[in-house]
């Protein structure tokens, strides 16, 4: 029982690009951790667990990118025309193990960015906690079976994805209901959030079937790049919108740091400051 990654010989090209984009992979988590790290501070104590959750997700996701890259490496062995099995294998495993941490905490972010408290945020949570885990753990099993019995990887499959369309009207629920209420555009903006995470949630159980959909050297590259869109887009990006929806409502509630962040703040303050402290400016203009 083994990834169909194993079954394989690869040419140079299709092997570098699985090394190369598991190496965009580790670059895009860090570059985030850099980004969570130092925009922390820009959101009110209320929603800044949203940030470290975001740097514990980035460091985790860092760190198991590694390991795949060198899994890669090792599984494989050139002999000057092809890339062949070698005796160690590569495994898709790790991730779902690294996932047990990440999609607890990413959905965690988005409790504490809208604010959920008290008796729904823990009913939520469990929600969120259980039915992620068993999403995570049918599909681990499933993936065990994808090159001897594809149709019991389907079922363990389609099991996974009850609980992931659970997930998804939970967090459909909460952001939906939070956005009728939340002041300016960040409802809008939380709206957006839930559709980056459909989407980015959607392309995990596509790597999961390539076995499936194309059993073949390209499926399984075209696997690995999913998984990396799929990595940098519902960490990176998701928590790059929860940290700016933070910053956007700790800007809104007088928090100085968030408005000193935001541009059209620093727009008021320095505009009276150019204009001899008197005149009100007549025109935004944009920098
Ligand atoms: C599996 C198995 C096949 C069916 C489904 C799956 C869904 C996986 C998802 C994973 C999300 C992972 C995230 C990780 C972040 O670090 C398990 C592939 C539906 C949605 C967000």
């Amino acid at each position: 029982m083994e990834n169909m990654e194993n079954l394989f010989s690869y040419t140079s090209v299709q092997f570098d690009i699985v090394r190369n984009v598991l190496t965009l992979g580790v670059g895009a988590q860090l570059a985030g951790l850099v980004y969570f790290l130092t925009t922390a501070k820009e959101s009110s104590p209320r929603y800044r667990l949203s940030s470290t959750l975001s740097a514990v997700v980035m460091v985790s996701a860092a760190l198991i990118l590694t390991n795949q890259q060198f899994n890669w490496s090792e599984a494989f062995t050139w002999d000057g025309n092809r890339w062949n099995p070698s005796t160690a294998t590569f495994s898709n495993g790790y991730r779902y193990v690294n996932w047990s941490i990440d999609v607890p905490m990413l959905l965690t972010q988005l409790l504490v960015v809208l604010g959920v408290a008290g008796k729904s945020f823990r009913r939520t949570f469990i929600g969120f906690v259980v039915g992620g885990l068993l999403m995570i753990y049918t599909g681990y099993v499933g993936q065990f079976y994808e090159t001897t019995s594809i149709s019991t990887m389907h079922i363990w499959g389609a099991i996974s994805t009850v609980f992931m369309i659970y997930i998804c009207y939970l967090v459909g629920n909460t952001i939906f209901r939070a956005a009728r209420t939340m002041p300016g555009n960040t409802g809008h903006m939380a709206r957006a959030i839930f559709w980056l995470l459909i989407i980015s949630w959607t392309l995990y159980p596509i790597a999961y079937a390539m076995p499936w959909l194309s059993p073949t050297p390209n499926g399984m590259v075209a696997r690995q790049v999913l998984y990396t869109l799929a990595d940098i887009t519902s960490k990176v990006i998701y928590g790059v919108m929860l940290s700016q929806l933070a910053t956007k409502l700790s800007a809104l509630e007088g928090y100085q740091p968030a408005l000193d962040a935001t541009t059209s703040a620093a727009y008021e303050t320095i505009q009276p400051l150019r204009n001899g402290g008197t005149a009100q400016p007549t025109k935004q203009v944009g920098y």
